[in-house]
């Protein structure tokens, strides 16, 4: 095992142990070793929160220690967002507003988007969890963004994103805005064509791609 792989693995399992101390230590050791701060957030506290969350769903661990993995989660994903390298841009590539979709509270996720999205050029606005379609819509007018973007993350709630691709189309909004959507309940493409988005992503990378690709079109 490389010692990237090492300190990704320490990452994936202070999340997994809800170890606190351990997790801001591994951060530490990722910085040092000049890990990049984007794959110590998907690669490994991504890979810890992932497995907390399988083991809550086949019962095997309750509620508390979910939220205390995901507590830590947040601490350490705080101090890698600040270290991710700046892209040098001379002006934003785009404007984009996000948020998760009414009924939804998970926003680790978004916050990594908004942070990685941000460092490469893009001027994001990040309105928050549990937002109604409306607020999407009214920030994107208010701020004049190209792209919109919804995450959910539970079944019962990615039918939000399927309102707002719905609300858009029916104020005449459909074709001034990019609609992306993520998170992770994506259940495959073809929910894309019943939420009539633009694109989606469950991974920020290939987020950031799809997005510097529409925004290109947009702008051609
Ligand atoms: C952490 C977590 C929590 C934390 C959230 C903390 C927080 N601040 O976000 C807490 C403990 C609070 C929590 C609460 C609940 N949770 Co929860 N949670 C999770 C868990 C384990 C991880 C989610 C996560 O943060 N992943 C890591 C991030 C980085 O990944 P991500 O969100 O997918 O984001 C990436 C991509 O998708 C993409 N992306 C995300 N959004 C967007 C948007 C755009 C536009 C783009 C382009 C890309 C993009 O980029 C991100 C970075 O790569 C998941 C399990 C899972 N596998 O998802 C369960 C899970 C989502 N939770 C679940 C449940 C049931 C709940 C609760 C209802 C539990 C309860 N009984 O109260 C509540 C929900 C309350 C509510 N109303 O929302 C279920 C949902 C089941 C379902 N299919 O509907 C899951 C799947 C667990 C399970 N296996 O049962 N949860």
């Amino acid at each position: 095992m490389s010692e990237k792989e090492k300190i990704l693995k320490k990452l994936a399992e202070a999340v997994v142990n809800f170890d606190e101390a351990a997790a801001m230590a591994a951060v530490d050791e990722a910085i040092k070793a000049k890990i990049n701060p984007v794959d110590a957030l998907t690669k490994g506290l991504t890979v810890g929160i992932k497995e907390v969350g399988d083991k809550f769903g086949r019962g095997e661990i309750p509620l508390p220690f979910l939220m205390l993995s995901a507590q830590v989660m947040e601490k350490a994903s705080e101090k890698l967002q600040q270290h991710i390298p700046k892209e040098e841009v001379p002006e934003p590539l785009g404007v984009m507003v996000i948020g998760t979709v009414e009924g939804d509270i998970h926003n680790l996720g978004t916050n990594i988007v908004t942070a990685v999205f941000s460092a490469s050029g893009i001027k994001m606005y990040n309105i928050g969890v549990d937002q109604p379609v409306d607020n999407f819509i009214k920030k994107a007018l208010e701020v004049d963004a190209d792209i919109i973007g919804a995450s959910a993350l539970m079944s019962n709630t990615l039918q939000q994103q399927k309102f707002l691709g719905e609300a858009l189309k029916k104020r005449g909004l459909r074709d001034r805005f990019i609609y992306m959507v993520g998170g992770g309940a994506f259940p495959g493409e073809e929910w894309l064509k019943e939420v009539d988005a633009d694109d989606y992503a469950t991974d920020v990378i290939i987020g950031l791609e799809k997005a510097k690709k529409l925004l290109e079109e947009i702008k051609e």
